[in-house]
């Protein structure tokens, strides 16, 4: 068998300029606000990683019961000959899947902004699967994807509740681009986190420990590695709060003092007030309905809708 194939999409830079438009538009607003995906340098994933192991964050935990009890109904209802996943990361948790999906699976197409990952995630699963052809993208799946011509029924797995970091537009955009992936016969497996009590979300997003704190203020580090900027971790506190309206988990890094955070390399100086919140995540929870809903919106119809036993998360199947 042929070693895997890496293709990319993003330009080698495409970070550094990524940041810096993210930086001047959401640093010179009010409130402030940078996009999540920040966090995930090396370190950053690291804390992830750590974050999934917490006793307060369920998500990880739930969606790995729902994909061990379910992958052989996934198989068996999909019948899928290419499995995509995108922000495949570690690919993990996907390796229930595929198993189940063998013998029938021949190619995987892991899709990543994060080459180290895929790589990774690539040496290891071809060494236990020579047979599995491999195809990984290195591509921002934000913006549009270009597969390759891998065989049908193909299956779109977009795992971890990463849809819920989206805001309710760009996740109209982002469903209606997955939507394009699919031929009739394909299917998009899509793990949400759910609406609960109050406690149970802010706990998993303001651990104990204060692993989910000092993974939010990584993206202080990341500002000052890329771009020079000046911004002290100690002169931040971190803060999960829940709103019930938009029934979303915020987190924000709040000025313990007024301050000023330079980047010399973007000639931009940030104030902030005492107290002044910068937003860094949104992660947004779901009922069944609005799952429906937002796939119907993007010409999606929802198959299958299973939980975990303590209907903490859920895995929808979606069809074309
Ligand atoms: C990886 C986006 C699903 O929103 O729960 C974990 C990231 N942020 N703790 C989430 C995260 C804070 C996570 N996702």
């Amino acid at each position: 068998m042929s070693p895997f194939l890496i293709t990319r999409t993003l330009p080698e830079d495409a970070t550094g300029a990524d940041l810096r438009a993210d930086v001047l538009h959401g640093l010179t607003r009010t409130p402030k606000e940078l996009p999540p995906k920040w966090f995930y340098d090396a370190r950053g994933s690291e804390l992830f990683e750590e974050i999934t192991r917490l006793p307060e964050y369920y998500p990880t935990r739930a969606e790995r019961e729902i994909l061990l009890a379910r992958a052989g109904e996934i198989a068996a209802a999909t019948g899928a000959r290419t499995l995509v996943e995108l922000g495949s990361g570690s690919s993990e948790k996907t390796r229930h899947l595929i198993d189940a999906l063998l013998p029938g699976l021949e190619d995987y197409v892991p899709v990543d902004v994060s080459e180290s990952a895929l790589r990774g995630a690539a040496e290891s699963l071809e060494k236990d699967l020579p047979e599995l052809r491999i195809h990984a993208l290195v591509a921002d799946f934000t913006r549009g994807l270009a597969l390759p011509g891998t065989p049908g029924p193909r299956l779109v797995a977009f795992l971890g509740g990463t849809l819920g970091n989206l805001l309710p537009e760009e996740r109209a955009t982002f469903l209606r681009s997955v939507r394009t992936l699919l031929a009739p016969g394909d299917a998009l497996l899509m793990g949400t986190d759910l609406v609960k009590d109050e406690a149970t979300l802010v706990a998993a997003y303001d651990d104990a420990a204060g692993v989910t704190a000092a993974f939010n203020k990584n993206v202080l580090s990341v500002l000052a590695r890329e771009l020079g900027a000046d911004a002290d971790p100690d002169d931040f506190e971190h803060v999960a709060v829940w709103d019930p309206e938009r029934e979303w988990i915020e987190m924000r890094l709040r000025a313990r003092h007024a301050l000023t955070v330079k980047f010399p390399e973007l000639d931009l100086a940030v104030p902030f007030e005492a107290g002044e919140e910068l937003r860094t995540e949104v992660s947004a929870k779901f009922r069944r309905e609005r799952v429906r809903d937002e796939l119907a919106e993007a010409g999606m119809e929802l198959a299958h809708w299973w939980t975990d036993e303590q209907g903490r998360f859920a895995l929808s199947l979606a069809t074309a």
